[in-house]
């Protein structure tokens, strides 16, 4: 008897992460591979809701976007592609021909280095589909050093990569440290 509840749970449980994907935890790393946060992403009525807790950034503006490949190599994470961009949009929430289903509003980190923000992916989704945050192997959030003037092609301007955090399907890489960093010296030879 308990060996059915056992499998019954089982296939609930595997049924569950098939299909319904509805929230996501992804770490934050810095360049030198370090954690500096979270975002915590779920899906909502009109699309991904993500709420950001970090630490140890320049105070004032940051670009933030969902770019394409679920890969985030320190220290410049050109792993992680290009903005994500299924519809094959231009870049920036103010251009008019634009966005990017990536594209994010700045972030802002106080004094402090602090930032506690809730902002909104209107068109995405953690489903099945085409604007899927996890489609393939998954995505990856940046965020940048300086703002994304949202216009500027191909990503506002928003200078380098400074953090990266993998938005895995597969939900344990999510909470990863990305790569080892006896690594660097072979992996960033460019
Ligand atoms: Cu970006
Ligand atoms: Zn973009």
């Amino acid at each position: 008897m308990r060996s059915v509840l056992l499998i019954i749970l089982f296939l609930i449980i595997t049924a569950c992460q098939a299909n319904d994907e509805t929230s996501r935890s992804v770490d934050m790393y810095n360049a030198s591979g370090d954690m500096i946060g979270t975002a915590q992403l779920t899906e909502g009525d009109g699309g991904v809701d993500v709420k950001l807790k970090l630490e140890g950034l320049e105070p004032g503006y940051h670009g933030i976007h969902v770019h394409e490949y679920p890969k985030c190599d320190p220290p410049d994470f050109t792993t992680a592609g290009s903005h994500l961009n299924p519809d094959g949009n231009e870049h920036g929430l103010m251009h008019p021909e634009g966005s990017h289903l990536g594209d994010l509003p700045n972030i802002e980190a106080d004094s402090g280095g602090l930032v506690d923000a809730e902002l909104m992916l209107p068109e995405a989704t953690l489903k099945d589909g085409k604007k899927s945050l996890l489609g393939g192997e998954g995505t990856s959030l940046v965020i940048h050093e300086n703002q994304d003037d949202g216009v500027s092609q191909p990503g506002g301007e928003s200078g380098a990569r400074i953090a990266c955090g993998i938005i895995a399907k597969d939900e344990k890489k999510s909470a990863e440290t990305p790569t080892d960093p006896t690594e660097f010296n072979e992996e960033q030879e460019e």
